[in-house]
């Protein structure tokens, strides 16, 4: 089954096309000729999450799903969670806002946080969502070079490497956006979709 997932982002895609193969054959924004950047002007990642399923769904009359992910991080009150993304500001990369988060929590002794992914799934009209939850600490220094975004800060509970350590095989067995996906193919599943 070819399935659409609505993200421009590669290393998601990358991510959850694993997860999902081989049963799936996942796409993304890109290869059905959706360049746009769609807005994510919600202040949920639940609401973000459904603007982009949405979009496709509204656009393209198709079945998809999307991933809204944000890092939570306890000492600043779920902070950065949905503007994980622009943290450091509009046109900032990962590197300014693991920076930015590093010097927020320079002076805190709870490091604790957690990446929370939401999918949101329209199958024949509705919608339908799903989440992952994994806990975690922020490191004081960068280690590792797999993964994207906030990987090399993040320090799964249970283990002593971060995510950009673990690499992708580990992280895809433990993380928030695996948790969901599970649950997204057992909904596909019982819905024989
Ligand atoms: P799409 O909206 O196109 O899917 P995006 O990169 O804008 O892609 P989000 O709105 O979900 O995705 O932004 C979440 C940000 O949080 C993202 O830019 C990453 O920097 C970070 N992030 C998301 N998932 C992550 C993960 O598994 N590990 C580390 N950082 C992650």
């Amino acid at each position: 089954h070819k399935i659409v997932f609505a993200t421009h982002n590669e290393n998601k895609l990358k991510e959850v096309a694993a997860l999902l193969s081989p049963l799936y054959h996942v796409v993304g924004l890109n290869d059905i000729g959706c360049h746009e950047d769609i807005p994510e002007t919600e202040n949920t990642l639940e609401g973000n999450a459904y603007l982009k399923s949405k979009y496709v769904y509204d656009h393209y009359g198709l079945d998809c799903f999307s991933d809204d992910t944000g890092l939570e991080v306890t000492a600043l009150h779920g902070e950065p969670g949905v503007f994980s993304a622009r943290y450091a500001g509009e046109g900032r990369n990962s590197d300014d806002n693991m920076a930015k988060l590093l010097r927020e929590l320079h002076d805190k002794t709870d490091r604790s946080a957690q990446f929370r992914t939401v999918i949101s799934l329209i199958l024949k009209g509705e919608e339908h969502h799903f989440d992952g939850i994994v806990r975690g600490n922020i490191i004081e220094e960068k280690r590792g070079r797999a993964g994207f975004g906030y990987d090399p800060i993040f320090q799964p509970i249970g283990y002593a490497e971060t995510f950009a350590e673990l690499g992708s095989d580990v992280k895809n067995e433990i993380s928030h956006r695996a948790i969901a996906v599970k649950k997204l193919i057992r909904f596909l599943h019982d819905h024989k979709a």
